[in-house]
């Protein structure tokens, strides 16, 4: 009450409803010691209600974790504290995940939950087991998400994954009765969920549930009653406890009724204690849980200790240069989809850690080679998994897998539905999560199923999402090149756009050099001075380059850029990208999507050759032709430009 007052924004409601729930999971249940937040055998805790992060951040500092000062609570919402709006997981220790979105929480949650029974069963009961606990407000459950969440979790009888409802019936326009009449007991029931009605300020009764929840073979709603801002005279079970400081009468008046006679900040020591000591509770279960780790054998603890720190395998880079010299002597015309397949083939032996998945699209997006088994429910050893048709459910659980640690997950739709997913793949930016999207059928390129299925806004949109890497490979080698990237780099997702059809395979060179690491590089020089620059990406680069042959015969000699990342290619040093620009007066970008981002290679003069509005449905060839991206419409564009 007090940091939100002194803050003069944020939400006094959720912490004050919620706290009787908070305080009888994290003194009696919750497996954690503060002494080291990241301890990988913990129990998780996510506040999905991100809105109510005061909650949290008061129990982080009362349970002792370091840094969480007084200091931190006092500098709530402020720049560079500790205490941001909502919870940021690269801010503050103790918080698991960023969330603030509502519903993201819950369905990130559990990611969290199939990562732990995943790892458990490579690794065992005596190095994995623990819970994913969730407070869910009624906007998590409201939101879309909460579906497909708790429809896989229910799947998959998640067991170990308990959400706690805050179950106050009211959000901000009102009491929820205005807008919601769902039954939420009926609906977890009916996806496979336990689920219980308690009353939430009854520490017995959460007591009773929690531990009921634990011994189930099913995961777990509790559906705890409470009143919102619980004790404040007026506002308590209001909209108006929920959003705004409670103004001093209120707080005041929440103050007495507590008998509460201290001054802000101020936490007398029996209660200072009291938390501390629960925040010590799971120290021997740490320390019993680190001898365990040690006594097994030492390459096994090396490997475990590897995957979760998330640093990557040695064997990488070269099982990708030898897959490279290998495309070299064998030449693989195949779409990228394909290709990327390829590489995953050797990709999946070098990084055991890498978990594949599609969102109901295996067969179209290629993620399932040989090696990989699904894992299912109840049968967690596999390193596939069966998303069903829920993409937003796919990218926060992906989140979920990543944050928890031992994985990198991988996950595949059309990249048309990357819209469906986008919030997740939002906070996977944020958050600087390494998840990478496997989105294939990237452009009218995939011909008959039309503009529907036809992305033509998404490249520009994905490359828009600060720290979101985007690469549209051109070829088989370029494909393993954008894996590479993508599973080497730990400090944010990627996003892999690949065709539906078949490509050229344009890359002559093999070895451990990744021309790709730039961005974008000249494929193919001009003979002489360059005319005219053309860059291109993924399945223009062959456009891009029949266009350089058909110049040539009229003695135009132009130079060729493949693009694989134009985001990354932006972000390179001036000089990088001066030099890869070049000087040369004409400059065309080729690529089946919509110009926006072009321009800052380009320039607003320069000549683009793509989509400029939605696609349409036909056989692909016929689109490339209907749109008039093909190598003789780039040409003619070259010379009429020379010409003026
Ligand atoms: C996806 C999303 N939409 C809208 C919001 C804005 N928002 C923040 S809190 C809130 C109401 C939440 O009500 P409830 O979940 O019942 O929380 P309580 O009022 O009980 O704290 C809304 C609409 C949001 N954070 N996320």
């Amino acid at each position: 009450m007090d940091a939100v007052e002194q803050a003069k924004s944020g939400h006094p409601g959720l912490p004050m409803g919620a706290a009787d729930i908070a305080t009888v999971l994290f003194t009696k249940f919750l497996k954690y010691d503060a002494a080291d937040p990241t301890w990988p055998d913990r129990d998780r805790f996510i506040l999905s209600a991100g809105h109510g992060s005061m909650l949290l951040y008061a129990l982080l500092h009362l349970t002792g974790v370091k840094g969480m000062t007084v200091e931190e609570l006092k500098n709530f919402r402020k720049l560079d504290s500790k205490t941001p709006g909502h919870p940021e997981n690269f801010m503050t220790p103790g918080v698991e995940t960023t969330t603030g979105p509502l519903g993201q929480g819950i369905a990130t949650a559990v990611g969290f939950a199939l990562a732990e029974r995943m790892l458990n069963a490579e690794y065992g009961n005596d190095l994995v087991d623990h819970y994913t606990y969730v407070l869910a407000s009624d906007g998590d459950l409201m939101e879309g998400i909460s579906q497909e969440a708790i429809a896989l979790a229910g799947h998959l009888k998640l067991n170990r994954m308990i959400v706690l409802w805050d179950d106050n019936g009211i959000s901000i326009d009102g009491p929820l009765s205005i807008s919601d009449s769902v039954d939420q007991v009926k609906r977890f029931q009916a996806c496979g969920w336990n689920a219980v009605r308690i009353d939430g300020h009854d520490p017995k009764a959460i007591q009773r549930a929690i531990a009921r929840a634990q011994k189930s073979d099913k995961p777990t709603l509790i559906a705890c009653k409470t009143t919102i801002g619980f004790g404040a005279p007026k506002k308590a079970g209001t909209s108006k406890a929920h959003g705004e400081p409670l103004g001093s009468e209120e707080l005041a008046g929440a103050k007495a009724a507590f008998g509460w006679s201290h001054a802000p900040f101020e936490i007398p020591d029996s209660i200072r204690d009291a938390w501390a000591k629960a925040g010590k509770k799971g120290r021997r279960l740490r320390k019993a849980w680190t001898d365990r780790l040690k006594a097994r054998p030492a390459e096994q603890r090396a490997e475990f200790e590897r995957r979760v720190k998330g640093v990557r395998p040695q064997g990488l880079a070269d099982a990708v240069a030898k897959l490279k010299d290998r495309l070299v002597a064998e030449p693989q015309n195949v779409a990228t989809r394909k290709a990327s397949e390829i590489a995953l083939e050797v990709i999946t032996e070098a990084v055991p850690e890498l978990v594949l998945g599609s969102a109901d699209l295996t067969p179209s997006n290629n993620t399932k080679t040989k090696n990989l088994t699904a894992i299912s429910p109840g049968s967690y050893a596999g390193r596939y998994i069966h998303y069903g048709i829920r993409e937003h459910g796919m990218a926060a659980a992906m989140n979920g897998i990543a944050l928890h640690g031992g994985y990198v997950p991988a996950g595949a739709t059309f990249l048309v539905f990357t819209d469906y997913a986008r919030p997740a793949m939002r906070i996977a930016s944020l958050a600087g999560i390494p998840a990478v999207y496997v989105m294939t059928h990237d452009s009218i390129g995939l011909g008959e199923d039309g503009p529907t299925h036809q992305p033509v806004e998404h490249l520009a949109a994905l490359r828009a999402m600060p720290k979101m890497r985007v690469f549209r490979p051109a070829d088989a080698i370029e494909t393993a090149e954008a894996w590479q990237m993508a599973l080497e780099r730990t400090d944010g997702p990627t996003t892999l756009a690949l065709t539906r059809q078949n490509l050229p395979q344009v890359r002559k060179d093999g070895g451990a050099r990744n021309l790709s690491a730039t961005g974008a590089y000249e494929l193919s020089p001009a003979n002489g001075k360059a005319r005219a620059t053309i860059f291109a990406s993924g399945s223009e680069v062959e456009i891009a380059l029949a266009a350089q042959k058909l110049l040539a015969e009229q003695s135009f000699e132009v130079r060729v850029v493949s693009v694989p990342s134009l985001d990354l290619f932006l972000a390179q040093p001036e000089k990088v990208r001066r030099e890869i620009i070049g000087d040369a007066p004409i400059k065309v970008a080729v690529e089946a999507a919509v110009r926006f981002g072009w321009d800052s290679v380009i320039g607003p003069d320069g000549i683009f050759v793509g989509m400029h509005g939605f696609g349409a449905s036909a056989p692909y060839k016929d689109l490339y032709k209907h749109f008039g991206i093909t190598a003789e419409a780039v040409a003619e564009k070259v010379l009429r430009t020379h010409n003026l």
